[in-house]
């Protein structure tokens, strides 16, 4: 069974087989994760971005890492809570899970999915993806939730979030 780590770090410098992205369904680019991803790996992103016309909110799609080994996810817009959101935010890290095992991924790192611009609550958004992860923890030799500060890797370890309820 893999280890699933929290980190506080600058997703685009980890070397893991496959990085996840906090895209928006245009898959053309965007702030935050996106941006930093974008930059990271390169124009030859952006022009293989163009050619797979979008991605619905909670499905995933893949691209080879150019200067980065990325992997593309959207997540789910935040409403009330009442929109399914926990169900597409699920499915944003299990379809990343699915298609980073069938190319053989062993070790793949994730975003916050979602808790930036989206405004998913951090607290429900950690639940959900620790939840999630420990579903996979078979399928990987390691499992790394990327926070971007200490604070929100302070918030993935409350006992709430680790024990998924
Ligand atoms: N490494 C790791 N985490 C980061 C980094 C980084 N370099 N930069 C930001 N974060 P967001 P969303 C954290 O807003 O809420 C984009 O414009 C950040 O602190 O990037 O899913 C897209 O194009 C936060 O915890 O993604 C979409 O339009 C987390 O990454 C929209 O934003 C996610 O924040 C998606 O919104």
């Amino acid at each position: 069974m893999g280890r699933i780590r929290i980190v506080t770090a600058d997703i685009t410098r980890l070397k893991v087989d496959a990085i996840v992205n906090a895209a928006n369904s245009t898959l053309l680019g965007g702030g935050g994760v996106d941006g930093a991803i974008h930059r990271a790996a390169g124009a030859e992103l952006l022009a293989y971005c163009r050619t797979l016309g979008g991605c619905p909110t909670g499905e995933a799609r893949i691209t080879p890492g150019f200067n980065l080994p990325a992997q593309w996810i959207v997540g789910p817009v935040w409403q009330d809570g009442d929109q399914d959101e926990p169900e597409l935010l699920r499915d944003c890290y299990l379809n990343s899970f699915k298609l980073a095992s069938e190319q053989g991924c062993r070790t793949i790192a994730f975003p916050a999915i979602s808790t930036g611009v989206y405004g998913y609550p951090k607290r429900n958004a950690a639940t959900e993806a620790l939840s999630v992860m420990g579903d996979w923890r078979d399928g990987f030799d390691e499992i790394t939730a990327c926070c971007f500060s200490q604070s929100d890797a302070d918030l993935a370890l409350c006992p709430e979030c680790l024990m998924g309820d």
